[in-house]
């Protein structure tokens, strides 16, 4: 073999539990084509007493396998085929055994092709697998994409599609920058002081000065039912406001901390619902279901549809399969989880009051917008299905889209996605505002959520729209249909010192 032209591109050693401790089986992928004189995926042995290595034999004939990984079990490979177009990823079971009376011998530690898929971008460059040996990760390098591929037990990759994550979503998924100083001390004092552990649960907050403003409905809208009604001065105190919808990344922490064993984050309503065996659920329009629980010991511990792939199906336009990163915002929970979450945080739901004057008002005009970037819809500043260009904060059909996609789309006070991606409970019982022309008073049965949705258009998604839940629903109208309803944190302006 001519060595100068055999360019080994990537090294894997793996450990038969048979084999001999004095030596372990490597492999070798290498670059192949006509430049090259490389054929595949090579095999040598490694003396675990000098340090040498054998010749390389010939494993399995592959296209430019840049890229192997052995599987933790030690009985699969799997190699990337790395090319200018959409590459592809190989699975090969490692022989155990050492054949007798073939026509081709084999040979322990040969290579036996399994099946090949496409990797979901081009140029793969690296593979991983999980801890638990289920999923092969694949990073592109052409397509500046990463997939994720399932792996079935006998070692083989499931076929069709798989999840893929393109570059701008892998940056929007990166944790938030910590840009401030008063930040940056909130970080050193961590390890002093509880207060501040609480603080860096709520994230990034937004300060809203004292001060009245105007709620509801403007009467120029072009929209509105008659609970928007009359537009009414409210004067509210300084507070602090989420900048962002809480994400998944945050959610995650609550229950890694145990947030659904301690009754001390949920109020008695709260921990009783969860503690049942029955989900109450409910539409917007008084429509209620129970669903009696298969096992009672089956207790809630995460809200519905967390499981990262989703296909929701909101009012049609087509229902893609998508992956909600760490930085989606956490939906499909019910009013009494997002009050657990806000208190473990150290915070607590806004007030309809408070989250409309951070969504609207513009302090310098003394005006409240409609929307919260101005009084002119455009579907391009906010995540909902009227947004088909690609551009101005993607194009998330029936999807939610990363906390803080849509920056022209900032309220005055530069709260973001506060209409649109998720509904945001809030604290306040659904009640007629005072000379309300059809008072109504829905206390003790339904709560309000702000914003509207990613399924929602103009009508909806405008900072005096009012929808209602009862507090045990996740959102929609039964089980399952629950995919839009998330929150953001509040809390007075003490609570975060320096900021
Ligand atoms: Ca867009
Ligand atoms: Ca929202």
């Amino acid at each position: 073999m001519d060595m100068r032209a055999f360019i080994p591109a990537a090294f894997s050693l793996v450990a038969f539990s048979t084999v001999s401790a004095e030596s372990l089986p490597v492999y070798f992928g290498t670059y192949t084509g006509p430049e090259n004189s490389g054929k595949g995926i090579y095999r040598s042995a490694l003396d675990l007493e000098t340090g040498k290595i054998s010749a390389p034999i010939l494993a399995a004939e592959a296209r430019n396998p840049s890229f192997i990984e052995v599987h933790p079990n030690g009985k699969f490979l799997y190699a990337v085929s790395e090319y200018g177009g959409d590459g592809s990823v190989s699975a090969y079971i490692i022989d155990t055994d050492i054949s007798r009376g073939e026509a081709a011998p084999r040979r322990k530690g040969d290579l036996k092709f399994l099946n090949e898929r496409p990797s979901g971008g081009a140029g793969p460059c690296h593979v991983s697998i999980d801890h638990i040996g289920k999923n092969l990760l694949v990073a592109n390098y052409g397509s500046g994409s990463a997939s994720v591929i399932p792996i079935k037990p006998d070692g083989t990759l499931v076929l069709g599609e798989n999840s893929i994550l393109v570059a701008s979503e892998i940056v929007q998924a990166a944790p938030p920058v910590v840009t401030n100083a008063s930040s940056l001390e909130g970080v050193k004092e961590n390890n002093k002081s509880k207060a501040v552990d609480t603080n860096n649960r709520l994230g990034d907050m937004v300060t809203i000065p004292a001060g009245s403003f105007l709620m509801g409905n403007n009467g120029h809208e072009g929209f509105g039912g008659p609970e928007e009604f009359p537009q009414h001065s409210v004067n509210l105190p300084t507070y602090q406001i989420g900048k962002y919808e809480v994400t998944r990344g945050q959610y995650r922490k609550f229950i890694e901390a145990g947030g659904y064993q301690n009754p001390s984050y949920w109020s008695p309503q709260g921990w009783k619902w969860k503690e049942s065996d029955v989900i109450d659920y409910a539409g917007m329009h008084g429509s209620v279901t129970h669903t009696v629980r298969p096992n009672s010991r089956d207790k809630r511990n995460e809200p519905e549809h967390w499981a990262a792939e989703q296909e929701w199906t909101g009012h049609g336009f087509g229902h893609p399969r998508f992956i909600q990163t760490d930085n989606h915002p956490v939906v499909g929970v019910t009013y009494y989880e997002a009050e657990a979450y806000c208190k473990w945080a150290g915070g607590r739901l806004p007030t309809e009051a408070e989250w409309e004057k951070a969504a609207r008002w513009d302090e310098k005009k003394q005006h409240a917008n409609t929307w919260p970037w101005g009084d002119t819809w455009d579907p391009e500043k906010c995540n909902n299905p009227e947004d088909h260009n690609p551009a101005a904060g993607g194009y998330k059909k029936n999807q939610s889209a990363p906390v803080g996609s849509y920056p022209d789309g900032t309220s005055p006070y530069g709260c973001m996605d506060m209409v649109g991606n998720a509904y945001e409970w809030v604290a306040d019982w659904h009640k007629s505002y005072p000379g309300s022309s059809e008072p109504f008073d829905h206390t003790n049965a339904y709560r309000c959520v702000k914003g509207a949705c990613w399924d929602d258009g103009p009508f909806s998604v405008r900072c005096a729209f009012r929808g209602w839940y009862l507090p045990p629903s996740s959102g929609g109208v039964g089980p399952g249909d629950s995919d839009y309803i998330g929150f953001r944190v509040a809390c007075l302006a003490t609570k975060m010192k320096g900021r």
